[in-house]
């Protein structure tokens, strides 16, 4: 039989003829191919949607290769591996990131070019993949690139929602939210895997057997939905790699219930099968707020249950003894939302391996890692015990018995300290009974992780002090990164081929220390000239977007100033919006001389708010209600313009991040855990106008405050200010500019008023008043430097040269050495 099996290997093997050739030539064969016999179009006659969908089937079949030996390799060397768990992936688009990962990207453009087609062209056809909502999700998506990049042996664990977050449409200003159907047209970045499917069960009882004496649990579940998986091959820079982005879809159970189709409901018993697709259906677009849905509920288990089952098959297909697993394998939670992971690890380990309960906990302890990316302890997810009991009932009793052991365990330590001890629980007795998932994590992990400096100084501190207290070794934190792969080498081609010219080499693409040596050449004028031309390019293509977007025409003289995230009180879009509006008034009562010296401005913001988020909705209506004052008055003209981008999205990020000369960060100091638009914005050469806020705070140490524009209250005084209150503080312009919006100047007084009130000195709550007259002052010292384009242009070198320490290589190299203990494993050429 081996004999049999070897010689169909070997004609299998003489068949193939190798791997795929990436020259010009074979790539338009393959390309053809699959407009042929993919598409099925002619190939005489197929659009250019057609033609990067066939594009995207040829990368595809690169990227399996890879992925392929990728796995093999891995299997054969058994390293201890990495699963990331995240309920949210903004991968945005792939095609360009594929192929400049790949290392074909030259290649594929001739090809194409001598079919007639441009690349940059058809990368424009294809839609993002935006199954999260900000930059947590984003991050996770950087983080893949590096993981992929690094070698390291990991996967990523996600679901597959059929709808991604909102398509946003402004309608007369207000925001409505679209299904963002992202599958419609198929996607030719995943690879279906049918045969890959678990049962997830849910509901049903607990009910207590006697197993050879000893008594065990078993959970008989009312109900069974399938899980199966679609893998996104994550193509490494300068590697063979390529990981696996693993995301599950929900299918209904294959156990039939035949009761219902012996009594002959049949045609119901098929509708009801159908209803668990619902689970993977759609990504809830709250950011902050995931309190007590029950499908959220679902969704969370449906991930972890799917997500275990099959690392834990993984692990006993090539190791027979759980003793070994913290050795082999690394879970990281990324923040509450795969907790549960914890108490299924539990019942894995308990119920079905029937491992003794301390050495499971030891287990799961060793194998649990978590980072949380939130600030203020109100916004940490809850669940109700009721709909957990309902859910899943097994689970419930888990964390009972979790929760018991770590209240003696902390009764030793702390003493009868009843305040601490209840507010250190697992379980939370109140109006509603509440697991809190925070605390689950926490106490089921090794690391717990901030992510950034001052997100850890709160966390020990404020937020998770008791935590901290009782194990200050368990607390860490890994400033957050981007991927200069995706944040310049894909979104910014002329500024990345500029970089590469006067570093003299591509290598910091993959060590992104290395745009330091940047500094080197800060006074050359010739340099100077080319970064200016970049930033022109960029400024055009960006002007060009705005123009079909929103029909105004913006000056490439003026200072493109931009907000981009999501909008939330905390991030204060008002404070811009009011600053702008202050810009406008100051400009209407200056005469023409004067006028002469204002620097042009076009104001960009775009985010999207969460739809339930009312106050949020505001700002986005306010926001156009302004623009539509400014721009429309002939006597400013160029002077001032506000546009609003609709729908902001990873692509969309990629084009305005380019073309910003200045960007605003202004999150009230201590509310963001880190940021990273910052650090996207500063590998662009993209000033930054912030506040001394989470990552901000550490740009500051890498490029010096006199390279940006720093306002507001700092961390320790947004304390002492709410404490004191601040009336004396808050400036008149504060109070002229929002009266202007209360009285009506721009409309819709009423609608307004709620929004106003927000920011009234006694309710202020944010510090919008207090930070104004030093939030004018860094605007005005914004302009003073523009006009000086020598010194502009050395800060904005000096942005990108500092921008090193902030890429997700970074994060990810110190995540594997200090959290999850893995080595790289590079798949040989
Ligand atoms: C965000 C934080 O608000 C932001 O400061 C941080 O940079 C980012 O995570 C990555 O760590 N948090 C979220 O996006 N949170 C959710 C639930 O979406």
């Amino acid at each position: 039989r081996f004999g049999e099996r070897r010689a169909k290997a070997e004609r299998m093997f003489s068949l193939m003829d190798g791997f795929l050739k990436n020259d010009p030539l074979s790539l338009q064969k393959d390309i053809l191919n699959h407009v042929e016999y993919t598409m099925a179009r002619s190939r005489f006659n197929f659009d250019d949607f057609e033609a990067y969908q066939a594009l995207a089937h040829s990368v595809r079949d690169r990227l399996i290769e890879r992925w392929h030996d990728t796995h093999v390799y891995f299997k054969r060397t058994k390293p201890k591996r990495l699963y990331f768990l995240s309920l949210e992936f903004l991968m945005g688009r792939s095609l360009t990131n594929s192929v400049i990962n790949l290392g074909i990207q030259d290649q594929y453009a001739e090809a194409l070019n001598q079919l007639g087609f441009e690349f940059e062209v058809l990368a424009e056809q294809e839609g993002d993949a935006a199954l999260g909502n900000g930059g947590l999700a984003r991050l996770s998506a950087c983080q893949m690139d590096s993981l992929a990049t690094l070698d390291y042996p990991a996967w990523g664990y996600g679901l597959r929602y059929e709808y991604g977050l909102f398509r946003q449409v402004i309608v007369d200003g207000f925001q409505h939210e679209q299904p963002d159907y992202w599958l419609n047209f198929g996607n030719p970045w995943e690879i279906e895997r049918i045969h890959v499917t678990y049962e997830v069960k849910f509901h049903g009882t607990v009910e207590e057997v006697d197993m050879n004496g000893k008594k065990q649990k078993v959970w008989v579940p009312g109900e069974m939905v399938e899980a199966v998986a679609y893998d996104n091959p994550i193509p490494g820079y300068g590697t063979r790699n390529a990981i696996n982005l693993r995301l599950w879809a929900a299918k209904p159970s294959n156990q039939l219930n035949l009761e219902a189709y012996n009594t002959g409901d049949y045609i119901n018993s098929i509708v009801n099968r159908q209803r668990a697709e619902t689970i993977s259906n759609v990504l809830y677009p709250d950011d902050r707020n995931h309190q007590g849905k029950e499908l959220r509920l679902k969704q969370q288990y449906f991930f972890v249950s799917a997500s275990l089952q099959d690392i834990i098959r993984r692990f006993k297909d090539a190791h027979n003894n759980f003793d070994e697993l913290p050795d082999k394998v690394a879970l990281h939670l990324n923040d509450t939302h795969p907790s549960l992971s914890i108490a299924e690890l539990m019942r894995i380990l308990v119920d079905e391996e029937h491992l003794d309960w301390n050495k499971a906990w030891d287990i799961a302890c060793k194998v649990f890692s978590f980072t949380t990316h939130t600030v203020v302890a109100e916004a940490l997810e809850k669940i109700p015990v009721d709909l957990l009991e309902s859910l899943l009932p097994r689970h419930l009793q888990i964390i009972y018995d979790i929760n018991f052991k770590f209240m003696e365990e902390l009764k030793k330590k702390i003493g009868l300290d009843y305040n601490r001890l209840s507010r250190m629980s697992i379980v939370e007795e109140g109006a509603v009974k509440s697991i809190r998932m925070a605390n689950l994590a926490i106490v089921g992990s090794h690391v717990v992780n901030g992510v950034s400096k001052l997100h850890f100084d709160t966390l020990k501190t404020r937020t998770l002090k008791d935590f901290y207290e009782l194990w200050p070794e368990k607390f860490q934190y890994k400033t957050n990164g981007v991927t200069q792969r995706r944040w310049i080498v894909v979104s910014n081609p002329s500024l990345c081929a500029l970089i590469s010219k006067w570093l003299g080499t591509e290598a910091w693409i993959r060590n992104a220390d290395l745009l330091t040596g940047l500094r080197d050449h800060i006074d050359n004028t010739d340099f100077h000239q080319e970064w200016k031309m970049v930033k022109k390019v960029n400024k055009m293509r960006l002007a060009e977007y705005i123009e079909a977007m929103s029909g105004v025409k913006v000056s490439l003289d003026a200072m493109f100033d931009v907000q981009v995230k999501r909008i939330h009180e905390y991030k204060r879009q008002l404070l811009n919006i009011l600053g702008i509006i202050h810009r406008y008034d100051c400009l209407k009562n200056m005469d023409k001389n004067d006028r002469r010296k204002v620097v042009p401005r076009v104001c960009i913001i775009g985010g999207k708010a969460a739809p339930g988020y009312e106050i949020a909705k505001k700002i986005i209506k306010l926001c156009h209600a302004v623009a539509e004052k400014i721009n429309n008055d002939a006597d400013i003209g160029d002077l001032l313009k506000l546009v609003f981008i609709p729908d902001y999205n990873v692509s969309v990020a990629e084009l305005v991040i380019a073309g910003a000369d200045l960007s605003q960060h202004l999150s009230t100091a201590g509310h963001e855990a880190s940021g990273t638009g910052t650090m996207k914005f500063l590998m662009n050469g993209c000033l930054l106008l912030a506040t001394a806020d989470g990552s901000t705070v550490e740009i500051i140490e890498e490029i010096g405050s006199d390279n940006m524009f720093v306002f507001g209250a700092k961390v320790q005084e947004v304390a002492q200010m709410r404490e004191k209150g601040s009336i004396s503080k808050v400036p008149l312009q504060f109070s002229r500019v929002l009266r202007m919006v209360r009285d009506g100047y721009f409309g819709h007084e009423d609608y307004f008023k709620s929004l106003c009130d927000t920011v009234e000195i006694d309710n202020d709550f944010y510090l919008l008043g207090p930070d104004f007259g030093s939030y004018i002052e860094a605007q005005a010292a914004a302009d003073k430097a523009f006009i000086e384009p020598e010194k502009w242009i050395k800060m904005s070198i000096l942005s990108v040269a500092g921008s090193g320490r902030f890429s997700s290589d970074r994060t990810i190299q110190d995540y594997a050495e200090r959290t999850w203990k893995i080595d790289p494993c590079r798949c040989p050429l």
